[in-house]
């Protein structure tokens, strides 16, 4: 390439960049226009007086309340009406603004405007999790909601998708059954946190199509320990077309660049109880410290020929998976979350998503679960916002022009101009789009809408062989953690009968093993082998099998490597003898070069005897909130024996140590610490030089899991 040439790629390259910024900034420059900010301004009435609302109008000091304090009746009925419907699911949630980055031209696959090259723009995502009402804890062990609004160019594009792969039934009309199933029991109104259990079982028997949705639910991937470790799934297939009208079906995939964490459940239990919010928290602060979460967006291709099916996968199933390794996913782009909301209730809160939210280029296939996703949630944004007319809240309203003729409504803002609301119109109104404006929600070319005779259809498949495969992934620790989740869930339920059969049935079905080992622990009956209704489809689990971690995605999670320690959080013991300055220094350095944060934690907040600093007390935090903890040098060497620690210390090193955390004793003193809790030389235990420590517990942190050799398992010899 010649010098002048090579001058004008780079200047097109930049002018290119900058105006898909500008294109990314258009939405944030919409927001701007609607932020309101009251600092230091007067308070009036809705019809701008001032009016002191803060006393209410009485006759005399002990006198009765006039109904002629219109300001604060004012005041009591928006009050009364300051809540929207909380979602029907899902509706406990949070989100964050950010971007999303086309990686490069893709306009062979599709025409979307946001997978052009350069093309930036901007989003927000909202997190939540499906059971809990709002008030609930997002720690809870639930499939976790994934939802993204693009804000392009040529219109909004949302992906709505969940943190696991696959679903628990296969056709829309089964979902109000699910939800009503797994929601608090109708006549008793408990439990309100998480999945219930008599009903919730009593559905899963009779919808084996879902064993393998639930069993990556009871695994460690049912409890991530926070967004930004989590993957979003779009569960169905999609199509993408391109300019030519060509089709190409395609799953999608957000992979964490952080990689995959999770929490176990006794954590959960407890995180829920000190700090429902321990998602939400997570978030919000490293995007308010500037360490912005990336997903790749990432999708696996298959040609459409029409039969929707790939390799023996049936693609109009959304319970069954594609795995990565048979068809690795291509990465089309990045999303980055880089801005926390300004007010809850206007955009976390009052965001609407609905798949059938998509742009020219992106389309549908028949999946009777997504057909029945494109009415549902407009139907509740409508029903939530009291009005069609949500797509208008600044949060939903697209940077794309929105010309139409649906009209008025409950509180419809804009004031149409002109005579004319019908399309089409010779007296200058709302105008009919071209034959080739959209290649949204078409079909491949020459495709039927029906395929066979009418009637109502049941899908078939192997239900129980891609359960089987994930169990036989998991290793022996994660796979007592399912076996627990198991026993916890159906030891619940509190009816033999259902337990006896989901554990018949479905356990049984999938693995003999697991089923004996699941009915051991409650009590119930072991089924035989080969007695499931899939009969000798069942197998007995070999400890000896290969552990194919990356055979199905996002199967083995947990043991994968993680990428970084960004934004996780340690903690270093201290109190009026334990813990130095010079701890805090040699450790802060490679601390933060991780960005990993430090809480000095103590009796008590404040300068301690030591003149180091604590920033939390054992009443104030926990150390379930901690991904490792450090215990600091001894500051005077005063005799002391054991471990040294009062009581409040050793509970929060040892209940730490129980939960497989890397545990790291400071300097001379701390092999002595360690022996005195007879945890010396395990491993995950570090003591020593406190430089030294600290990069064995970061090395440990990114390391592919936690020290799983201090939890107990079963002997399944003896069951
Ligand atoms: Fe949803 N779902 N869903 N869902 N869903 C809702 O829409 C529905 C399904 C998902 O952060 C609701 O605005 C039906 C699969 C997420 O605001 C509602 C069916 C997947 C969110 C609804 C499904 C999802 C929702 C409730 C079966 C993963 C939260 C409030 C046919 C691919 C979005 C709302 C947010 C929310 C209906 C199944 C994901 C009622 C009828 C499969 C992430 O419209």
């Amino acid at each position: 390439m010649g010098q002048v040439s090579r001058w004008w790629a780079i200047l097109a390259g930049v002018f290119s960049i900058v105006s898909a910024q500008d294109v990314a900034n258009q939405k944030i420059d919409q927001l701007n226009a609607a932020l309101k900010d009251t600092a230091g301004t007067i308070d009036t009435t809705d019809n701008g007086v001032q009016v002191n609302t803060s006393n209410s109008l009485r006759a005399g000091p002990r006198g009765y309340n006039l109904l002629e304090d219109t300001a604060v009746r004012k005041k009591m009925l928006h009050f009364d009406r300051e809540r929207t419907p909380e979602r029907v699911v899902h509706a406990l949630g949070h989100g964050a603004y950010g971007t999303f980055e086309s990686y490069g031209d893709f306009s062979n696959l599709t025409a979307a405007c946001w997978l052009r090259d350069g093309a930036v723009s901007e989003v927000f995502t909202r997190f939540s999790v499906v059971v809990a009402s709002v008030g609930g804890s997002e720690s809870g062990r639930d499939t976790h909601g994934f939802a993204t609004k693009i804000y392009s160019e040529c219109g909004n594009q949302d992906f709505v998708g969940n943190h696991l792969s696959s679903f628990f039934i296969n056709d829309g009309a089964d979902f109000p059954d699910l939800v009503h199933a797994v929601k608090y029991e109708a006549d008793k109104g408990f439990p309100t946190g998480g999945t219930a259990h008599r009903t919730a079982y009593d559905f899963f028997d009779h919808h084996p199509e879902g064993a393998f949705q639930l069993m990556n639910v009871l695994s460690d991937l049912g409890i991530p320990r926070d967004v930004r470790h989590m993957s979003g799934n779009g569960v169905h297939t999609f199509r993408f077309i391109n300019a030519e009208g060509k089709s190409t079906l395609f799953k999608w995939f957000w992979l964490p660049k952080l990689g995959h964490r999770s929490l176990f459940y006794d954590e959960v239990t407890k995180i829920a109880g000190k700090n429902n919010n321990f998602q939400r928290v997570d978030l919000y602060n490293n995007i308010a410290a500037g360490i912005y979460p990336e997903w790749e967006f990432a999708v696996q291709l298959f040609p459409d020929d029409g039969s929707y099916m790939w390799r023996g996968y049936d693609l109009l199933i959304p319970t069954v998976i594609v795995p990565f390794d048979e068809n690795p996913p291509m990465k089309l782009g990045r999303l980055t979350l880089n801005r926390n909301p300004n007010n809850f209730f206007a955009e976390p809160e009052s965001i609407s998503f609905a798949p059938s939210n998509v742009v020219d280029g992106v389309s549908f296939v028949p999946d009777p679960l997504l057909q029945w996703r494109l009415m549902s949630y407009d139907d509740t944004a409508t029903h939530r916002h009291g009005s069609p007319n949500g797509f208008t809240l600044p949060v939903n309203r697209p940077i794309a022009p929105v010309n139409n003729n649906y009209r008025d409504g409950y509180m419809q803002p804009y004031i149409y101009e002109g005579n004319s609301t019908s399309t089409p119109n010779s007296i200058g109104g709302v105008q009919e789009p071209g034959a080739d404006a959209t290649l949204a929600y078409t079909a491949a070319a020459g495709e039927q809408a029906g395929s066979g005779p009418i009637g109502r259809y049941v899908s078939q498949y192997d239900w129980f062989g891609q359960a089987r495969t994930f169990w036989n992934t998991l290793d022996k620790f994660a796979e007592q953690h399912t076996v627990d989740a198991y026993r916890f869930e159906l030891g619940n339920v509190g009816d033999a009968d259902v337990v006896q059969r989901y554990i018949n049935n479905t356990l049984n079905s999938i693995d003999n093993c697991l089923a004996r080992r699941v009915a051991f622990g409650i009590g119930s009956t072991m089924p035989e082998m080969g007695s499931g209704p899939s009969g000798s489809g069942t197998i007995q689990s070999n400890s000896s099998m290969p552990k194919t971690f990356s055979s199905l995605y996002p199967l083995g999670a947990t043991q994968e490597p993680h990428k970084s320690n960004e934004g996780l959080q340690v903690a270093l013991i201290a109190n009026d003898t334990l813990g130095t300055q010079a701890d805090v220094q040699a450790m802060m350095s490679l601390l933060s070069a991780q960005q990993v944060s430090l809480t000095v934690v103590a009796p008590r907040i404040g300068m301690l005897k030591t003149g180091v600093t604590a920033n939390a007390s054992f009443i104030t935090t926990s150390d379930v909130f901690f991904d490792a903890i450090f215990i600091g040098s001894l500051a005077t060497t005063n005799g002391t024996s054991g471990s040294g620690l009062d009581m409040d210390s050793y509970n929060f090193v040892m209940e730490a140590y129980g939960h497989g955390k890397a545990i790291g004793a400071l300097g001379s003193s701390g092999s002595g610490i360690l022996s005195g809790l007879a945890i010396q030389s395990k491993p995950g235990v570090y003591s020593g030089d406190a430089a030294r420590v600290a990069n064995d517990v970061l090395d440990a942190l990114a390391g592919p899991v936690r020290f799983p050799e201090r939890f107990p398992t079963d002997d399944v010899n003896a069951i």
